[in-house]
């Protein structure tokens, strides 16, 4: 059994930590007091080829698979979440359009969404959708005069949603079939029909929009079907079992850049005369905060291999999303605790940090859903 990353993979490692340094800790801060997108990172991360990870070469891509993603997005997590999830979040248009897509969606769709720099979203949820995906109501009705789908509906918390110029989204084909009755579109700005609403007002990830997507009498193309009419709903579970290993490196990302700025903290602060360090409750925070960090990487480091080696991995990308959040959670409220009074205050991340771990146990799946479907799996249900 070999733990180690290839050379290639370290490099990879090198240079997501140097643009998190250089590029996304230095605005993290002001992107999440302002709440803006930051469009020009997104251009950089393109140029850098972070937004074509997991699709080939040949469609402007950058190779690689799940675990160069948990790398990469693993370091921006630990200085800036917001640009993390941008990351990750839009990954999920491109693999699943590289997945399922047809050879004429793939040329026309993935160079733009990789080497392009054109941002993608991923649209399921709806108001009355939520943990309970198959119970999409938005309406995809056939015109067959002119070969296309009119869409009806409103999705909402759509991460990215009002800067993505190429979405995939999820609408019923045959109302009343729940899960069985659900398609996949292709779905472009510019389409008429299609608008984004408001922008949400979020407890954290200030920096990465939040939105509500309109569809009235939207005319899609039948050709822009992502893989089979009515079996929508199975391409939406395989991309977030997909897009749950993402989650899991945002958090074990988020978790470690706590623990870095707490360890620095301890160091540095003194009371009663000695740095807070030698204080053994402080200690044993650290000592819990390091070792279910560890223990939730390799949940998610497993996952994305499994992944990436061809084997069934709904289960680990389950158990490693469910643990890396509730750690994310853990870490980031102790290291808000060690930082004391200075936690609290927006000159210093934690807060801000705090806010944005939270989100990790709600998207992508809840912590109870995540509950739900390993246990079916072990339980063999
Ligand atoms: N991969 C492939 N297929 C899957 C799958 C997976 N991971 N999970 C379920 N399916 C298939 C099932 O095999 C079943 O197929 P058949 O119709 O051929 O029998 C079908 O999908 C329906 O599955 P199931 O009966 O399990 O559906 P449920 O309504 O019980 O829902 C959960 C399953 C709860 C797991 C699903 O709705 C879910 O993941 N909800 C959370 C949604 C979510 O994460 N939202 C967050 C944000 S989206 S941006």
């Amino acid at each position: 059994m070999d733990h180690s990353f290839t050379k290639e993979q370290e490099a990879l490692r090198k240079l997501a930590r140097q643009f998190a340094e250089n590029e996304l800790e230095p605005v993290a801060a002001e992107i999440d007091e302002q709440h803006v997108f930051p469009m020009e990172n997104f251009k950089k991360m393109a140029a850098l080829g972070f937004t074509g990870i997991g699709v080939p070469e040949e469609y402007g891509g950058s190779g690689g698979g799940a675990i160069e993603e948990v790398i990469v997005v693993e370091e921006f997590a630990k200085k800036c979440m917001s640009s993390a999830a941008t990351l990750s979040i839009h990954l999920i248009g491109p693999h699943i359009i590289h997945q399922f897509g047809t050879q004429e969606q793939k040329e026309k769709y993935l160079p733009r969404l990789t080497k392009g720099g054109e941002v993608g979203a991923f649209a399921l949820t709806e108001p009355g959708a939520g943990s309970d995906a198959g119970a999409v109501q938005t309406t995809a009705t056939y015109d067959p005069e002119t070969d296309e789908y009119i869409l009806n509906g409103t999705k909402c918390f759509i991460t990215g949603g009002s800067r993505a110029t190429i979405l995939v989204i999820f609408a019923s084909t045959m109302p009343g079939k729940g899960t069985r009755g659900l398609t996949a579109f292709i779905v472009e700005r510019g389409m008429e029909g299609f608008s984004h609403g408001k922008i949400e007002n979020k407890m954290g990830l200030h920096g990465s929009e939040t939105a509500e997507l309109v569809f009235e009498d939207c005319r899609v193309p039948a050709k822009n079907i992502l893989g089979e009419k009515n079996k929508g709903f199975k391409i939406a579970m395989m991309a977030l079992d997909s897009a749950r290993i993402g989650t899991g490196a945002q958090g074990i990302g988020i978790a470690q850049g706590a623990i870095d700025l707490s360890v620095k903290y301890m160091h540095e602060r003194v009371q009663f005369g000695k740095p807070i360090a030698e204080l053994q409750g402080l200690q044993w925070y650290i000592a819990d905060m390091a070792t279910k960090t560890e223990a939730a990487k390799w949940l998610v480091y497993n996952a994305a291999w499994k992944h990436d080696s061809g084997q069934p991995y709904t289960l680990e990308s389950a158990m490693c999303k469910y643990n890396a959040s509730e750690n994310a959670r853990f870490v980031t409220n102790l290291a808000l605790q060690i930082h004391g009074g200075y936690g609290y205050m927006k000159d210093y991340p934690l807060e801000r940090m705090y806010r944005d771990a939270k989100l990790t146990e709600i998207y992508e799946g809840t912590s109870e859903i995540h509950k739900l479907v390993i246990s079916r799996a072990v339980l063999n249900k």
